[in-house]
C-alpha cells in the first residue's frame, strides 16, 4: 500500500526521491495512479532535501499504458498529458527506471522524464495503433525528438515493442542496468542525472526531416501499406509529420485532435473489443474457485499426419518433450520427415536458427507402441475423422495413459461424449481442436464434454496458452463454434453461385470487407475434396462444389478448382469452364440467374453466420459473444479491425441484421434463415450480444 495513495509510494534514498507505481497487474495509468503521481511529484518538487527523482514501477511493468477500460467514459483530471507535463517541468532531474514493459502511455510517461534507464529484459513501445489509436500523450512529438523521425515513425506505425538492448542502441534509454531496481537506477542517477533535459525543447533530431521534405513520405509509405488499422496509421504519420514541421504545442494539439477522432472510430472500438475479448476468452467459464491446472511436463500425440505433426511441433516449440505414435514405421518416417521439412523451412526463412531447430527437433520422438504414452501428462489423438477408429484409439489410450493424464481428441466435429464413454475416465476426456496448419494457426477450440472435469478443462486451456495458442472453451455440437458457423457461410456461397453470382464476385465481397481470401479461393487452397468427403459422409450435397470435385477440379493441388491456376500454381484466374458448370447447374434447377450486388453477397455470407452465432450462444455452446469473435479472428482470419462477427453485428445493428434475415428467408423459403430467438429478442430490446449472460451453467 503506497503512502501517497493506493497506487503510489514516495520513498527517500538520501537526497533522491524514489516514486514507485504499483497498480496491479500492469500499472495501467488509471485515475488513481495519475492522481498519485501528481501528488508525489509535487512533494518531491517542494522538498528542499530532494535533489533528483527516480520514477519506477514493478518488475512486471513500468506501465502498460493508459487504462483502456477508461476510454469512452467521462475524462477525469489530471489526465495523462498533465501528469507528463508536470514531470517534464520539474526543476529537478527525473529518471525513469524501466523494468518489464513501458508501453503506450507508459513509454510516454518515461519520455516526460529527463532520463531513462532500463533493465535488460525490459520492452518499450507505442502499440496504440494495435488498438486503432495513436499515442495521445505526446509520444508522436517527443519520440521523434529523442531518436529522429525515421525510427520514431517505424515504432509508432508498427506498434511493435523494442527490447531494451535495441532501445539503448536507438537512444530511447541512456543506459541498460543489470543491478536490482530501483537501487541500480538511483546509483546511476546520482552519477549522470545532472539537469532537467526537456524533450519538448529539443529539435536537433528533427533536422534531417526538416532538411528533406520527402523523407517522411518515403519512410511512411511501406509502413502504411503494411498497417492493418489504416485510419490510425494515417493519423500516426500525420502527427509525426507535425513534429517535424510545427512547434511542439501545435504538434501536440494535432495529436490530441487525431486521438479524439480515433477513440470514437469503429476501427478502434473493434480493436479494443478484440483486446479484451482475447483475454476474457481464455478464462475457463464457471471454473470453481481453487481449481488449478495440472502440470504438463510431457505430451504424446497419436498420429503423425499433417495435423499430428503440426500439433507435435507446437509442444516441441514450447520446450515440452513430445512422443508421436504411429501404426507403421513408414507412416512415422513420413510424418517426422514432414516435421523436419517444416523446421528446415523455418531455418531457411531465418525465423529460427539451426541450433534452435535442432533443439526443438530433439524434443520430438517417434514410437510405434501405445505403451510409450505411459508418462505423458496430456495425450492428443489426431487420427482420421472416423468415429469407430477414434473410439478404438480411446480404448487403447485409456489402457496405457497414466492416471490424471488429459486425453484429448483433435476432431473438428465428432462427438467428444461418445469417445469419453468408451473410457473409464470421462472426466479427463475433452476435445482440443487445432486449426491447420496446427503449428501456425493460433486458435484452439477446447471442447468441454458433458463429463469433462474442471481440472482437465483448466489443464487444456493452460497447455493451450503454454504452446502459444488462443484457447477458447466451447461445447459439443456438430462443428463446435467456428466450423458450425462456417457451414452457414458455405451454404450461402453455393446458393449465391446458383442464383447468379460468380466465384470471383463472392470472394471479392469478403476481400473488400477485409478477409485475406474469399471462401472459394480458400476452398481451392485447402482442397475441395475435404468438403466433398464430409458431405459424402453426411449424405448431403452441394451441387456446384460436388460437380467441381467430380470433374477432378480439387483446387490448387490439381491446378484448377473454382479458379484456374497458372504457372505459379497460386494465382487464381476466373475460368469459363467453371462459369459454364455453374450456369448449367442453375438451369438444371430452373433457377433464373440474376445480377447480385456486392452488398447483398456480403450480407448473405455474414448474417446467417451471425444468426448461427446467436443460436450457439442460446445453446451455451459458447459462453460469451466475444469468444465467438476470438474464434473467427484466430481461426478464420476475420479482420481484427472489424472486431469479429458478433461485434460487427452490433455495429451494423441487430434490427437491421434481423430484418435482412427475414427477407432472405422470404426470398428463398429457407426457414433456417429466420432470426434465432436470441437475435430477435435483442433486436427488439435494442440490446447487443455483449449483454448475453456469460458462462454456461
Ligand atoms: N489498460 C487496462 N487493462 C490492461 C491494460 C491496459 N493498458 N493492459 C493490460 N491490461 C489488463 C488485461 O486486460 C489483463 O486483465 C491484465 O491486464 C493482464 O494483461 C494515452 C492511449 C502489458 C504486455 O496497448 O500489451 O496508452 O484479463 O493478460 O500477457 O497514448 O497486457 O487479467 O482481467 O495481457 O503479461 C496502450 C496493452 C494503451 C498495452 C501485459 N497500451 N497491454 O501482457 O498480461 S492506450 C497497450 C498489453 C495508451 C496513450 C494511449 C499487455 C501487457 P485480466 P495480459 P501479459
Amino acid at each position: 500500500m503506497g503512502n501517497i495513495n493506493a497506487c503510489v509510494d514516495l520513498q527517500r534514498d538520501g537526497d533522491v526521491a524514489v516514486i514507485v507505481m504499483d497498480n496491479p497487474p500492469v500499472n495501467a495509468l488509471g485515475f488513481a495512479l495519475r492522481d498519485g503521481l501528481m501528488q508525489a511529484f509535487a512533494r518531491a518538487r517542494d522538498d528542499a532535501g530532494v535533489r533528483l527523482v527516480v520514477l519506477t514501477g514493478t518488475e512486471r511493468a513500468f506501465s502498460g499504458g493508459a487504462d483502456i477500460t477508461e476510454f469512452g467514459k467521462p475524462p477525469r483530471e489530471p489526465n495523462l498529458r498533465q501528469v507528463i507535463t508536470a514531470i517534464e517541468d520539474l526543476p529537478k532531474p527525473v529518471v525513469a527506471a524501466i523494468q518489464g514493459v513501458a508501453l503506450g502511455g507508459g513509454l510516454e510517461l518515461a519520455l516526460g522524464c529527463h532520463y531513462r534507464v532500463a533493465a535488460p529484459k525490459a520492452r518499450l513501445g507505442l502499440p496504440e495503433i494495435k488498438l486503432g489509436l495513436l499515442p495521445g500523450a505526446g509520444g508522436t512529438q517527443r519520440l521523434p525528438r529523442l531518436i529522429g523521425i525515421e525510427k520514431a515513425l517505424e515504432i509508432i506505425v508498427t506498434g511493435d515493442p523494442v527490447p531494451a538492448p535495441a532501445a539503448l542502441a536507438l537512444g530511447m534509454v541512456e543506459a541498460m542496468l543489470d543491478g536490482p531496481f530501483p537501487a541500480a537506477a538511483v546509483a546511476w542517477a546520482r552519477q549522470n542525472a545532472t539537469a532537467p533535459r526537456r524533450l519538448r525543447e529539443r529539435t536537433d533530431k528533427l533536422e534531417p526531416a526538416r532538411a528533406d521534405a520527402g523523407l517522411i513520405d518515403r519512410v511512411a509509405a511501406p509502413l502504411l501499406k503494411r498497417a492493418r488499422a489504416q485510419q490510425a496509421a494515417r493519423a500516426c504519420a500525420e502527427a509525426v509529420r507535425a513534429a517535424a514541421e510545427k512547434s511542439f504545442d501545435e504538434g501536440a494539439a494535432l495529436e490530441r485532435q487525431f486521438f479524439m477522432e480515433l477513440v470514437k472510430s469503429d476501427e478502434s472500438k473493434a480493436l479494443r473489443h478484440v483486446f479484451f475479448s482475447e483475454r476474457e476468452a481464455q478464462k475457463v467459464p464457471n471454473l470453481p474457485a481453487g481449481v488449478e491446472p495440472r502440470k504438463v511436463l510431457r505430451a504424446a500425440v497419436i498420429g503423425a499426419g499433417t495435423m499430428g505433426g503440426g500439433i507435435s511441433m507446437c509442444f516441441a516449440n514450447a520446450g515440452i518433450p513430445v512422443t508421436v505414435i504411429e501404426t507403421s514405421q513408414e507412416a512415422l518416417d513420413r510424418g517426422l520427415g514432414r516435421v523436419e521439412g517444416n523446421y528446415n523451412t523455418s531455418v531457411k526463412r531465418g525465423s529460427i536458427t539451426a541450433d534452435e531447430a535442432a533443439r526443438r527437433r530433439a524434443l520430438l520422438e517417434g514410437k510405434l507402441d501405445f505403451a510409450a504414452i505411459a508418462d505423458a501428462d496430456i495425450v492428443i489423438e489426431a487420427v482420421f475423422e472416423e468415429m469407430e477408429l477414434k473410439k478404438q484409439i480411446f480404448r487403447e489410450l485409456d489402457r496405457h495413459a497414466k492416471p490424471g493424464a488429459v486425453i484429448a481428441s483433435n476432431t473438428s466435429y465428432l462427438d467428444i461424449n461418445e469417445m469419453a464413454a468408451v473410457t473409464s475416465r470421462p472426466g479427463d476426456v475433452l476435445g482440443m481442436h487445432f486449426f491447420s496448419p496446427a503449428n501456425v494457426m493460433r486458435l484452439l477450440e477446447v471442447v468441454r464434454g458433458a463429463k469433462t472435469s474442471p481440472e482437465a478443462l483448466a489443464t487444456a486451456v493452460a497447455v493451450g496458452r503454454a504452446i502459444g495458442k488462443v484457447p477458447v472453451v466451447v461445447g459439443v455440437c456438430d462443428g463446435f463454434v467456428g466450423n458450425r458457423m462456417l457451414a452457414r457461410r458455405g451454404a450461402q456461397g453455393e446458393r449465391l453461385l446458383l442464383e447468379g453470382a460468380l466465384p470471383q464476385e463472392v470472394d471479392r465481397a469478403l476481400t473488400d470487407f477485409g478477409f485475406r481470401m474469399g471462401p472459394f479461393a480458400m476452398g481451392d487452397l485447402a482442397g475441395l475434396d475435404i468438403g466433398w468427403r464430409l458431405r459424402q459422409a453426411r449424405g448431403t450435397r452441394a451441387i456446384v462444389a460436388d460437380a467441381l470435385v467430380e470433374a477432378g477440379r480439387l483446387g490448387q493441388k490439381t491446378g484448377k478448382g473454382y479458379y484456374a491456376y497458372g504457372a505459379d500454381g497460386r494465382t487464381p484466374t476466373p475460368d469459363p469452364e467453371v462459369e459454364k458448370l455453374i450456369t448449367d447447374a442453375s438451369a438444371s434447377l430452373q433457377i433464373q440467374r440474376r445480377a447480385i450486388s456486392q452488398q447483398e453477397i456480403l450480407e448473405r455470407l455474414l448474417f446467417p453466420m451471425i444468426n448461427e452465432g446467436a443460436r450457439i450462444l442460446e445453446e451455451g455452446i459458447a459462453a460469451r459473444a466475444g469468444d465467438i469473435d476470438v474464434i473467427w479472428l484466430h481461426g478464420y482470419n476475420w479482420p481484427a479491425y472489424r472486431g469479429g462477427p458478433m461485434f460487427y453485428a452490433g455495429l451494423v445493428g441487430l434490427p437491421y441484421v434481423a430484418s435482412r434475415l427475414e427477407a432472405f428467408a422470404d426470398a428463398s423459403g429457407d426457414a433456417s434463415l429466420r432470426p434465432a430467438p436470441l437475435l430477435a429478442r435483442l433486436a427488439a430490446s435494442g440490446e447487443g450480444f455483449g449483454s448475453v449472460g456469460t458462462a454456461r451453467g
